[in-house]
């Protein structure tokens, strides 16, 4: 397939490139992280999302070192703007389900030691799906990540299949409310109904929470009032090129 020997060739022509979408705490509007996300930009297609490519990556297998790439640049990333004396803000890098083998703690490890971020600055997303696939093995390296010092997140929750009982058990540290659930969250009484659950639920579990996709000011208001504090969406900013990021960091919203 022709998207997959260029996909081959992406790592090694550099190209792909990490944006980076601020989380912000609400009642201070101040930046308290980043997401890192995966674009490529080839040379003859131009930008291709990673919803396109992802998939690819992952049946392919490339999805390791591309993986790799994407957590090395990000923790790099925010090493330096540590260093520069900017806000500390942690980073959230995407894994995929291929990535959850029995090494992902010694090469995570291995990339925090290169980059000298210090392990509580990097906060690992990944679905639920993940979660219910190998429980026994994965709880091992859910747990390795952590007594490493690195913290968990939940994904596009409320869209997947994870069970109560694995939310308490797995250390898991914040639940991220999918933004399906944000969109029509003004009109839509059941969207808010199961955003305030999600919430609630975090709270109750000791968990952080970050709602997804917030777009508009009166979506905001009715997620804060019910106590959410963090946010990401296009309300704030859109995903950033690096220095553009870095110019928010140090400027503020
Ligand atoms: O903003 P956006 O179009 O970047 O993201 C589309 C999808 O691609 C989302 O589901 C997001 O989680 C996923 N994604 C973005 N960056 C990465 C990455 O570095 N690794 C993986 N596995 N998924 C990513
Ligand atoms: O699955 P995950 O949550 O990692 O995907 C993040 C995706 O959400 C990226 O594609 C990112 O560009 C997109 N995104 C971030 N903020 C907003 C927003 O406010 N509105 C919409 N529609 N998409 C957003
Ligand atoms: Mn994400
Ligand atoms: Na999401």
């Amino acid at each position: 397939m022709i998207l997959e020997s260029a996909l081959r060739r992406a790592l090694e022509r550099q190209e792909f490139k990490l944006y980076y979408q601020p989380q912000v705490d609400v009642l201070s509007r101040s930046i308290v992280g980043f997401e890192a996300l995966l674009r490529w930009y080839h040379p003859d297609l131009g930008l291709i999302s990673p919803d396109k490519f992802v998939p690819l990556a992952e049946e392919s297998g490339l999805i390791i070192a591309i993986g790799e790439w994407v957590l090395q640049t990000a923790c790099r990333q925010t090493k330096a703007w540590h260093d520069a004396g900017l806000p500390p803000v942690r980073m959230a890098v995407n894994l995929s389900t291929r990535q959850f083998r029995p090494n992902l703690d010694q090469s995570i490890a291995a990339i925090l030691l290169e980059t000298g971020l210090e392990p509580c600055f990097l906060e690992l997303e990944m679905t639920e799906s993940i979660l219910m696939r190998n429980v026994s093995e994965n709880m091992a390296l859910l747990r390795a990540l952590t007594d490493m010092g690195c913290h968990l997140a939940i994904d596009d929750f409320g869209t997947g299949y994870s069970s109560l009982a694995y939310l308490k058990n797995f250390p898991l540290g914040r639940l991220k409310i999918d933004r399906s659930f944000v969109r029509d969250i003004t009109s839509n009484p059941d969207d808010l109904a199961i955003a305030k659950i999600i919430i609630d639920m975090a709270r109750t579990l000791r968990m952080q929470v970050t709602a997804e996709g917030v777009e508009a000011y009166e979506q905001l208001e009715l997620l804060a009032g019910h106590g959410c504090a963090e946010m990401q969406g296009f309300l704030f900013s859109r995903p950033l090129p690096a220095d553009k990021a870095q110019q928010l960091l140090r400027n503020g919203l």
